[in-house]
């Protein structure tokens, strides 16, 4: 909407070379790709290009007013203590993340019991000067002897892993290399652990970890004895014939399996093979120095559904699962006779199960998902799943159930969109449990009472209700006067549940936006179900179902389409490329970060190969088809050119986020969309009414965002959201 164009005079846009040479062929159909040379993220063109981008940014960032109060505000109310949800390991032995408040990353910190002084245990702010060095993945052995520890620097997906000794923090000469999406999983001798890896890429030892773009193919099961080189690890699975599978392995907490999980794509579909280790004549040791594969009893040898482990008693093994069930339920088989399939809690008709976690011996924690808010119960593990005790949450989200089989007493973590996190003591012993108060996180300064939460349900282009929150100061007028942002993801069956945005808080208070949160389909908030209904061949239902939030927001009165703002991050990332492309006119500013932006080539870089499974792969003709109509890349047009009925005058106000070392969705996609963009709809050459600025703000030293250092989450938010502020005409309130 071009109303409330600010600034008036079309930004001076870095000119970008365009190769009109390079031009691909798919299925008969020509595609020029002229910015494919953005693709070299190691060229010196694309870094002048990169260059160029940021400070262009920096002068409009300049030009926005509030940047420097959103900054200091931000670092005013984040600074507060955070902690997670304890967990435990040995005798006695607790273990917990906790930030002080603006520490750059969080620190690791060990207790004897839970009244006794805690220690730190890992702090990985002391691994860098800049806080770029994070903590990954960790695994404690049972006998909380050990902690093996994965760190990842600037932001990648790239972890080396370590072993140090819990009583003396002393750091063992263990280092493990190229470790990606793995978990670390001990035996229960604490000998070694179980950890998934690829081979080295070309050149490693020279490589700037995460600016590769190289395609992870291989990924193997290793199993690493503590005190030896990893190049004596053991190789316990890979499977040649199928690169593009992923595994993950844990050791059950009786410590006599091995359980493999193997992965065709990020479906929530796997195969399960199950290694008895008490029957290893030789143990795993008998395996050292030779190229034999671990014996895995293949349980699960299909791509059919997903298998989770939940608990097992001796051969007798309980998981969630999605077989026949979209909204999962709990299934028991005994490994010795396969036959032996049977239901222990059936699927719900309307909820989803989300998690199940088996404590004090015999009960079972379930996490169901209601209309995208939590239900807690204490079930029986044994006796048929029977029902024993609803658990009395607040309306939000569990996002932490932690306790071994054998404790009585059960931590869970709960957040809302209000509340930070409240952990939860939950004593199993007594008859009717008690959810008392362990730790409640609170935030000087913040006052929940001044904000209202609203859930509405809104009717998508083809009738089907969205479920959407609204969160917003308690004095809103429904006279379409108000910025809104809206945010939404919409894929790969990740739930969007509420959650605590102390930046989200910020701009509420302090800009008036109310804002939104669209939990539109194929995410995973009624299930397997509602996944598919927004993948594949109807991926355009994400992008219907968001515009229908958005223009519901406009016709209740909220706000209007030069007020509102939509954000989103990798595949909401797409969701916000694909929607701008769609409805020019109904927004007035896009923030999307790290998105999958070219629909025709995601597969060929880092792990974008397993994205096939939500979004086909432009190798088959028909799936390409599908892809073409709303690749971001491919469907910038001029809105004052088109003669339908699309009124839009020019684009949104539009940031374009992304950073070096995000090599999940990797910066090529932004970088190319955001040439395409600007050339498209921004040069004089072409008339241009488009005064709305387009610009990309790249990261350095950062990733796809797991991991990201305080400072660089406020500075992030303070850049986006005075952008936004700025194009909306949202000013400042004290
Ligand atoms: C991933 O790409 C995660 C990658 N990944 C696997 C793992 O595929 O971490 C996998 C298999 C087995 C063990 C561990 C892993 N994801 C996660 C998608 C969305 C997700 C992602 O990051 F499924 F939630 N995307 C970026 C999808 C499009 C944009």
């Amino acid at each position: 909407m071009g109303s409330l164009c600010v600034p008036t005079q079309p930004l001076n846009y870095p000119l970008a070379r365009r190769d009109d040479s390079v031009v691909d062929k798919y299925h008969g159909v020509v595609i020029p790709d002229p910015y494919q040379w953005l693709e070299n993220p190691d060229s010196e063109e694309t870094k002048e290009f990169v260059r160029k981008q940021s400070e262009l940014t920096d002068s409009v960032l300049k030009s926005c007013e509030t940047r420097d109060k959103l900054r200091e505000k931000l670092t005013q109310l984040f600074d507060f203590p955070k902690y997670d949800v304890p967990f435990r390991a040995g005798d006695n032995n607790y273990f917990y993340f906790h930030n002080t408040g603006l520490q750059p990353q969080r620190v690791l910190y060990v207790q004897d019991c839970l009244d006794a002084k805690a220690e730190v245990l890992l702090d990985p702010n002391r691994l860098s000067e800049d806080g770029s060095v994070a903590l990954k993945i960790w695994g404690v052995s049972q006998d909380a002897k050990y902690l093996a520890y994965g760190i990842s620097s600037r932001g990648s997906d790239w972890v080396t892993v370590r072993v140090m000794t819990v009583h003396d923090k002393a750091v063992q000469p263990d280092i493990l290399s190229w470790v990606k999406f793995s978990d670390v999983s001990w035996t229960k001798d604490s000998k070694g652990f179980f950890y998934s890896r690829y081979p080295a890429p070309k050149d490693g030892d020279n490589l700037d970890a995460g600016t590769e773009t190289n395609v992870n193919l291989h990924h193997q099961l290793y199993y690493h004895f503590l005190g030896t080189d990893q190049s004596e690890d053991i190789l316990c699975w890979k499977d040649s014939d199928n690169p593009k599978h992923m595994i993950s392995a844990s050791v059950t907490e009786d410590g006599k399996y091995a359980l493999l999980y193997i992965f065709e794509n990020c479906d929530p579909v796997n195969k399960v093979h199950v290694c008895d280790l008490s029957a290893l004549p030789n143990g795993l040791q008998g395996y050292r120095g030779t190229d034999e594969l671990l014996p895995f009893n293949k349980l699960i040898d299909h791509f059919e559904a997903s298998y989770g482990f939940v608990a097992n008693d001796e051969t007798v093994f309980t998981f969630r699962t999605n077989k026949n069930a979209p909204k999962y339920k709990l299934v028991r088989v005994d490994v010795k006779e396969p036959g032996s399939w049977c239901d222990v809690i059936q699927e719900h008709e309307k909820d989803v199960l989300e998690s199940a976690v088996a404590v004090n011996n015999n009960q079972l924690v379930v996490n169901y998902l209601s209309d995208v808010k939590s239900v807690l119960q204490l079930r029986d593990l044994r006796t048929g799943g029977i029902l024993k005790h609803n658990l009395p949450i607040d309306i939000g989200t569990v996002n932490g159930i932690s306790a071994r089989r054998k404790d009585s007493i059960v931590f869970i973590g709960f957040t809302n969109f209000l509340i930070p996190l409240i952990i939860y003591q939950c004593n199993l012993q007594n008859k009717v449990p008690e959810m008392k108060i362990f730790r409640e996180i609170t935030v000087p300064g913040f006052d929940r009472a001044s904000f209202n939460v609203n859930q509405v349900f809104v009717d998508s282009k083809d009738g089907v209700k969205i479920p959407m929150f609204i969160v917003g100061g308690k004095d809103i007028s429904l006279d379409g006067s108000n910025p809104c942002l809206v945010f939404g993801y919409g894929g790969f069956s990740v739930s969007v549940t509420p959650y605590f945005s102390m930046a989200r808080l910020v701009i509420a208070k302090h800009l008036g936006v109310i804002f939104c949160l669209a939990n539109i389909r194929g995410g995973g908030e009624y299930g397997e179900e509602w996944h598919k209904a927004g993948a594949l061949a109807k991926k355009q239902n994400c992008f219907d179902d968001f515009i229908s939030a958005s223009e519901y927001l406009i016709a209740a009165g909220f706000t209007q389409p030069s007020k509102l703002c939509i954000e989103g991050g990798s595949n909401g990332g797409l969701l916000i490329g694909a929607c701008i492309n769609q409805r020019p006119d109904l927004f007035g500013c896009a923030l999307a970060h790290v998105g999958v932006m070219d629909m025709l080539r995601f597969h060929k870089f880092t792990i974008g190969h397993a994205w096939t499974s939500d979004f086909g792969c432009s190798d088959n003709e028909e799936e390409f088809h599908w892809l073409i109509k709303y690749s971001p890349l491919h469907n910038v047009r001029r809105p004052w050119e088109q003669t339908q009925a699309c009124q839009a005058f020019q684009y949104p106000s539009t940031m374009l986020l992304t950073a070096d070392h995000d090599d999940r969705v990797v910066p090529l996609h932004t970088l190319k969309y955001l040439a395409t963009m600007q050339h498209v709809l921004c040069t004089s050459a072409h008339n241009s009414p488009q005064t709305n600025p387009i610009v990309g703000r790249i990261e350095r030293n950062a990733g796809h965002g797991c991991g990201r250092p305080t400072q660089k989450l406020i500075d992030e938010a303070a850049d986006r959201y005075a952008f936004m502020a700025k194009v909306l005409g949202a000013h400042w309130i004290e």
